[in-house]
């Protein structure tokens, strides 16, 4: 390292950096060290990184880029994602894990001379708004100039942070290699390690670009957040956090979690609402409430069908100059294209299988599209014109209700409040999701999926739950929890809802907040009244909302509910969990039988439980 980044590393005063920064370099033996401040020089000395060494090629349009990622690297490799554990756990949940010695072992070995040729560079940052009790300090190295330039357009900058560590180790590290490159992508696909050292507070990663993979700084760093708050009290989640507006300007704060590629970032961006964060939020109580901030800055989002109807507002920014990284879709003539835009494709290019035109093949002879189903688009939230005017307040925003959602056909309502905070804690443990294109592996199997968290759970499941019942305690006022399903379908496969459906779901919780709308009392919790979702739909989004609509989305399908509710009782047969979580279960498993044997129907319309 050259005296001038050394300078910059030694003016921390935080020995722990200097120790990790030593050892990284000795292990990586890269050919140069680039410490990178928070200033707009250095900032820009990462832009500039990306182009100059082929991560990341200009667009026409001014401040967009393009990045690809191996044809194998286009989502989380969950296989190979691994806990660096030294001795066995039984967290209830599977873990996937690997012995720490033989973990480290394997991986120190992949990344050793991992980057002779190239460049490291050396980045801090803070997870969560700066001057914040909120905020933990993360320090990445990388040689991907990409994952530097994608970290910083999604984090807050942390040099300046780091400073007021005065010398703790209280920091995450992440060291991540993208490995050997040709045109500008990792080759070596079977050596992608992601290894997790919770006790260190450090992941390892090498051999991918993927950003769930390659950044530290997402869902790595998510997990050892997890773990944190779980020891001290708060919650880490799989969570966006908006500003539902209500009548008469009223913000009400929500967040909300959904598995990835299940509606999060399109909750978060329904029209006429506000912006926090689409991702990952921080919970903590404050004063008697919970307050919640996003951890990240950007939106490392899906660009499937993102189009001027559906997605206006990041359409929008997609579409104007601002400083844009487009991963895995089609490009032609300068431009990028993806699948659902509603526009015309041109049909060939350049996309993540290399030179590309319509009805290219795979080896499988399976047609590839012109951009992956996980390609995405990385900005900051401020390029967004519906950013919260609170999101980046240090104290957080109070939050009102809790949404948790998964990608079922055939069970779960559009919308139901649960009876109690525990019954809605219950809720989000018991999500079940069919499986999309964020991650390796085959789509559309049902997974049990609680808290849309099951990839990034750090603790033992029946602790995670703990915590959560826990953190209702000492509230002036806990906030309303829900659970919304955007994917039921019919007996023919069609969705029973369209996508802008999911505002008036939206804004009927916000009006329950307020007690402005009465609900309809059945056994797996309340649900809205025709007569206010029909005003609501009308009022929202000027359609005429008829009583078979609501009869075919909220009638309570108990066998198939109770199908569920065995496939749970399975999964927590043999984990140990809360007292009040397993009476949860049993109460739900008692009513739906119950409700069942009265009704001598397996399928009870809505309005039978407003004469009951
Ligand atoms: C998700 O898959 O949940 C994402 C993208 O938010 S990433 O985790 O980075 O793959
Ligand atoms: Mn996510």
């Amino acid at each position: 390292m050259d005296k001038v980044n050394l300078k910059k590393l030694e003016a921390l005063n935080n020995q722990h950096v200097i120790k990790v920064v030593e050892e990284a370099i000795k292990l990586c033996k890269p050919t140069k060290v680039t410490v990178i401040t928070d200033s707009e020089e250095d900032i820009n000395y990462v832009r500039e990184l990306a182009l100059i060494n082929g991560e990341e090629k200009k667009l026409k349009m001014e401040g967009h880029t393009i990045h690809f990622d191996g044809y194998y690297d286009q989502g989380r490799d969950k296989a190979h994602t691994k806990y660096l554990l030294s001795k066995d756990v039984d967290w209830g949940i599977n873990v996937n894990s690997i012995e720490k010695d033989k973990g480290l072992k394997e991986i120190y070995s992949y990344l050793d001379g991992s980057m002779t040729g190239k460049e490291m560079l050396v980045r801090f940052f803070s997870l969560g708004p700066t001057n914040s009790i909120f905020s933990l300090k993360a320090l990445q190295i990388t040689d991907s100039a990409y994952v530097a330039h994608s970290e910083d357009l999604l984090y807050r900058q942390g040099y300046e942070e780091f400073k007021k560590l005065n010398g703790s180790p209280d920091f995450f590290f992440f060291l991540h290699s993208a490995g050997r490159l040709e045109n500008g992508v990792s080759v070596d696909i079977d050596k992608r390690r992601i290894y997790i050292d919770l006790e260190e507070n450090r992941v390892y990663s090498v051999n991918n670009q993927y950003a769930g993979n390659s950044l530290g700084l997402k869902k790595l760093a998510f997990r050892l957040a997890i773990k944190k708050a779980n020891e001290e009290g708060w919650l880490a989640e799989h969570m966006f956090i908006m500003g539902v507006h209500g009548p008469k300007d009223r913000i009400s704060y929500f967040t909300g979690a959904y598995p990835s590629a299940c509606g999060k970032t399109s909750t978060a961006m329904i029209s006429g609402q506000t912006v926090v964060g689409d991702d990952i939020a921080y919970l903590k109580k404050i004063d008697g409430e919970i307050r919640a901030v996003n951890m990240e800055s950007g939106i490392f989002g899906i660009i499937h069908s993102v189009n001027s109807e559906d997605d206006p507002v990041i359409y929008q920014a997609l579409i104007i100059p601002g400083e844009v990284i487009f991963s895995n879709v089609l490009i032609n003539n300068e431009s990028p294209y993806w699948e659902g835009m509603k526009k015309d494709i041109p049909d060939k290019g350049i996309n993540f299988s290399g030179e590309w035109f319509e009805g290219k093949k795979d080896s499988q002879g399976k047609e590839i599209p012109c951009s992956h189903n996980n390609a995405r688009y990385t900005l900051r939230l401020n390029e967004l014109n519906n950013i919260d005017s609170r999101a980046n307040d240090p104290d957080g925003v109070p939050v009102k209700a809790i949404f948790y959602g998964g990608r079922d056909s055939d069970t779960t309502m559009p919308i139901v409040e649960s009876l109690t905070w525990a019954h809605g804690v219950f809720l989000g443990a018991t999500v079940e999701s069919e499986t999309t294109a964020a991650t390796l592996g085959v789509r559309g199997v049902r997974k049990y999926n609680p808290m849309a968290n099951l990839d990034f759970i750090s603790v033992p499941f029946g602790i995670y739950i703990e915590n959560h019942l826990k953190f209702a305690d000492e509230l002036k006022a806990a906030p309303k929890i829900y659970t919304t399903n955007y994917f039921l379908k019919d007996r023919a496969g069609n969705y029973l809802n369209s996508k802008l459906d999911k505002k008036v779901w939206l804004l009927w919780a916000e009006g329950r907040v307020h007690n402005e709308f009465e609900a309809v009392e059945t056994p797996i919790g309340r649900i809205p009244k025709y007569e206010d979702l029909k005003e609501l739909f009308v009022r929202e989004l000027k359609k005429d909302y008829s009583e078979e609509e609501y009869i075919q989305q909220f009638s309570l399908r108990t066998v198939k509910y109770l199908e569920k509710m065995e496939r749970m009782s399975k999964i927590f047969e043999n984990t140990k969990m809360p007292a009040a979580f397993t009476q949860e279960l049993k109460a739900q498993i008692e009513r739906l039988r119950e409700t069942r044997t009265k009704f001598k129907e397996d399928i009870i319309s809505p309005f039978k439980f407003l004469d009951k």
